[in-house]
């Protein structure tokens, strides 16, 4: 959206251990997604995408909520010519999947439309056994529209996509985690650790790796696998213009743990 001042009240972050932490804490619990929320956060992740200190991004909500979706209050008001002549869904939205670090949803409670869409331009979700997923936009007049038809498809295969998208229906975070929408399901007493844990190991790998090996994955993502195994073998050989690559052989003849120069 032109013109949209972003609402960075409504975003806390910290950072600890090379990890960059990003929760959404909209006054609403749920964390309804609205133009200038969606600002904020990918404002914050491109600030930690910038930051040669940070090695790994996590998104969070609140405890009832990642988040339900697009702010319903804000989308009452808008039409065919706003959504376009504003482009309502573009700005931010769009830049959050170009972010090179590795970058992960944390998701507690709901993660519904637009929700679900901002959690899968994630590298991947980790999730409590209460989270639920869902694309429920055809219960209020409209359909996915910020990657949900494409990315969910993707992931967990048409049959169940279409399921979820013509019926609005929700996912439990189990069959999430049984079709691969989800990496890991923790209770949510062992949730904030549990997700500490995978960042911190995640923020302590060579920056520059870690930076391929997500771009690698990506590209499985967007392209035939002829070319996406072309892709993968010219960033393994660019692997070894690297310092950490010498550092990682040289570390393994030596029997020692690797002292990444993350260059
Ligand atoms: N937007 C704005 N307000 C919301 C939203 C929302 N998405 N969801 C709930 N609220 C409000 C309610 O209106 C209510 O407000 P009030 O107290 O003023 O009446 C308050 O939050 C609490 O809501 P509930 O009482 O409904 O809470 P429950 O715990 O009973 O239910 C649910 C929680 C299940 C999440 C329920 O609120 C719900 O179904 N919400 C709507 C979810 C939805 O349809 N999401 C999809 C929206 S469409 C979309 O995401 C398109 C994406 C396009 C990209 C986005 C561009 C910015």
């Amino acid at each position: 959206m032109n013109n949209v001042i972003p609402k960075t009240e409504w975003i806390q972050t910290w950072s600890k251990n090379g990890v960059g932490w990003i929760k959404l804490s909209h006054e609403n619990k749920l964390n309804p997604l609205s133009a200038a929320f969606i600002l904020a956060i990918k404002n914050a992740a491109q600030k930690y995408d910038d930051d040669p200190s940070i090695g790994c991004i996590v998104l969070i909500g609140s405890d009832k909520s990642f988040a339900a979706g697009a702010d319903l209050k804000e989308m009452v008001k808008l039409n065919y010519a706003s959504v376009s002549e504003s482009r309502y869904i573009e700005n931010g939205w769009l830049e959050i999947p170009k972010i090179q670090t590795p970058i992960i949803a944390g998701v507690r409670g709901y993660a519904l439309g637009g929700g679900c869409e901002l959690a899968m331009m994630c590298d991947f979700i980790i999730a409590t056994y209460d989270a639920k997923f869902g694309q429920p936009e055809i219960n209020i007049g409209a359909i996915p529209g910020a990657g949900g038809t494409q990315r969910l498809t993707r992931s967990i295969g048409k049959s169940k996509a279409m399921l979820a998208v013509l019926t609005g229906d929700m996912i439990s975070a189990e069959e999430a985690e049984n079709c691969g929408l989800v990496a890991k399901v923790f209770k949510n007493e062992d949730f904030d650790a549990s997700l500490e844990n995978i960042a911190n190991k995640i923020a302590n790998q060579s920056k520059p790796l870690a930076k391929l090996a997500k771009q690698a994955v990506n590209i499985a993502y967007e392209t035939t696998l002829e070319e996406g195994v072309r892709s993968e073998r010219a960033l393994f050989y660019s692997t070894f213009a690297l310092d950490d690559h010498v550092e990682g052989m040289e570390a393994f003849s030596e029997k020692r743990k690797p002292v990444w120069k993350n260059k």
